[in-house]
């Protein structure tokens, strides 16, 4: 089977969906008893509505803190017990340079909190059990928190979002919603760096950087076997990922499945991947489907994925698996598909070969103005698997047009009828229709995904209601470029990009990615594989209502809610600065 599971054996028990968000710590509360700060404590909780402020310190002390700033906690998890704070709090750590490290596991929301990093200081969190426990929990109880400004390594996920719903449970269980996961470093991570679980809805993840996940497996360990992506979101709806920088993943750096409805992925940095780089919807088992809303039992609905740059992948740059109403625009992705697929994917699902299951083909995906820059390999591949009585990557003639693509690439339908195996983009246009204003030429950019002057990916795009900024968050006028970057004149300050690796983990970033061809090449043996699938080890949430989908217009009347915040290249710089400071990459040399 292509598809061998290679989860659940490192999934612990306390992990699995729907147990661990109401399950007791295994470790006993703290004790109520801060006589020494029984008078702060009183203050704060005489007034209905106050919302209190903790503070904690690595020179602080659990028994004699108080919790003030002058007299701090040692340990986040004191801070954020529920015999300390309570729903509106904030605790806010210290984190000064050389003295920042906190080794906790297990850093519990239990009530809304917001959790974050005291002004100018960068607090580190480092669990050392990848096996057990993750670094910090968000459980149900905790929806609406925040956890901002944070470096996170180690622990089994770096964070994850609990939930309690199951298929068939009470209708009223969800998972943890509303939280805001901002400002973070995530790396080192035994497995995935970001876990959402079913009904975990409306999760807004800005200005991260992941890398390095998967650091559980025993060196050796063939990388068909992993499953350690860096945000990996199983039914967790209205999920918003922006200005990121998702880099050096075991497996795939991001992906949302299991009936994800509404998610925008925008204006991310997605680079050297084990497995594909975006995806659409992948392959979940069925039990985290929510069969009432999503009968279909399709992986995605209504997603959309503009202006990122995706580079070096090991499958798919973007890809859709049983998918519907999704957009997929103005991304550049450059060296995808080193392993196998294509820049831009139509793949098929299995579910578990269950006999209760869908596996419905992608339906009505719109791809506009995506770039893709490589020498030679695959641009567009639709997949078909005979299995199951026939499985298909696509419903009807893929509507992809206006994109960029090298001149030597080639397109594949592999479904029964079609001749297209390693065609041409004048053979794919002849066969379906599709691309007919699509640009081959010979593109570059910059290293952050800048077009130069003179690119002739400039206005050969077309302007797109669900795509209103670029990756820099700059507003796109009257005619859009192709790719995420919108042209705008000479540039005269192009940030370098993040520096290299430093640890021995990391150092496969240094490494030069090999010729994009390397099995898919024109007349090259193409891998026709899989990537293993995620068996949904932990499922999250509900549609929530949002602007019409595209039902394959180019420009819908309706706009899309759009964010515009601040730029990406803004938050690379800033994670940039992170690199380097702080007390140590140090404690962490696995
Ligand atoms: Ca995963
Ligand atoms: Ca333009
Ligand atoms: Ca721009």
């Amino acid at each position: 089977m292509r598809l061998c599971s290679r989860t659940d054996l490192f999934a612990p028990a306390h992990l699995a969906a729907g147990g661990p968000a109401s399950r007791p710590s295994r470790r006993l509360p703290p004790k109520r008893h801060l006589l020494a700060s029984a008078t702060f404590l009183l203050a704060t909780a005489s007034v209905p509505g106050f919302a209190a402020e903790w503070f904690v310190s690595t020179a602080g002390n659990d028994s004699s803190g108080n919790g003030s700033l002058q007299n701090p906690f040692r340990t986040i998890k004191r801070a954020t017990s529920n015999s300390v704070s309570s729903a509106g709090d904030t605790v806010t750590v210290r984190g000064p340079a050389g003295n920042a490290t906190y080794n906790e596991c297990e850093v519990r929301l239990r009530h809304r909190l917001v959790l974050r990093a005291y002004p100018g200081e960068r607090p580190r969190i480092h669990c050392n059990d990848m096996s057990n426990d993750v670094a910090v929990r968000i459980d149900v109880a905790g929806s609406g928190s925040r956890v901002s400004g944070f470096e996170i390594s180690g622990g089994y996920y770096g964070v994850m979002l609990m939930t309690n719903w199951y298929q068939g449970g009470p209708s009223g269980n969800h998972g943890a919603r509303d939280v805001v996961l901002e400002d973070l470093l995530v790396h080192h991570t035994g497995f995935d760096g970001i876990k959402v679980t079913p009904k975990s809805d409306n999760a807004t993840i800005r200005r991260v950087e992941i890398h390095t996940t998967g650091a559980g497996y025993p060196a050796g360990t063939p990388d068909d076997d992993k499953n350690a992506d860096g945000i990996d979101n199983v039914n967790g709806s209205g999920m918003v990922v922006e200005d990121s920088y998702i880099h050096d993943t075991a497996t795939t750096g991001l992906y949302f499945k299991g009936g994800a409805a509404d998610v925008v992925i925008q204006r991310n940095r997605i680079e050297n991947t084990g497995d594909a780089g975006i995806l659409v919807g992948f392959d979940t088992s069925p039990q985290f489907f929510d069969l009432q809303l999503n009968p279909g039992y399709y992986e995605a609905i209504r997603g959309i994925v503009r202006n990122n740059v995706v580079r070096n992948t090991g499958y798919a740059g973007i890809g859709l698996y049983a998918s519907r109403d999704s957009v997929v625009a103005n991304n550049t992705i450059i060296n995808a598909a080193r392993r196998g697929h294509a820049a831009l994917y139509f793949g098929v699902t299995f579910q578990d070969w269950a006999d209760a299951a869908g596996r419905p083909a992608n339906r009505t995906a719109v791809l506009r103005n995506n770039l893709v820059i490589q020498d030679g390999g695959r641009c567009i591949d639709i997949r078909h698997s005979s299995e199951l009585g026939g499985l298909s990557g696509l419903v009807g003639a893929p509507d992809s047009n206006f994109n960029g693509f090298p001149s030597n690439c080639t397109f594949r339908d592999g479904r029964p009828g079609s001749n297209l195996g390693n065609a041409t983009l004048a053979q794919w246009r002849a066969a379906n229709g599709a691309d007919v204003n699509s640009t081959a030429a010979s593109f570059s950019v910059s290293s952050i995904g800048h077009l130069p002057a003179g690119s002739p990916a400039i206005d050969r795009g077309v302007a797109l209601a669900q795509v209103l900024d670029d990756v820099d968050g700059d507003a796109r006028p009257v005619n859009y470029d192709i790719g995420a970057d919108e042209f705008r004149g000479p540039v005269v300050d192009e940030p370098a990009p993040p520096p290299p690796p430093r640890d021995r983990r990391r150092r496969r970033a240094d490494v030069p990615m090999p010729p994009p061809d390397s099995g898919n090449g024109p007349g090259s043996r193409v891998r026709d594989i899989e990537i293993p699938a995620d068996r949904g080890r932990n499922p999250g949430p509900g549609p929530r209502p949002r602007p019409p989908g595209v039902g394959g217009a180019t420009v819908p009347a309706s706009a899309p809610d759009v964010r515009i915040t601040p730029p990406v290249m803004a938050a690379w710089e800033r994670i940039q600065s992170w690199i380097g400071t702080g007390d140590a990459r140090d404690a962490v040399q696995r």
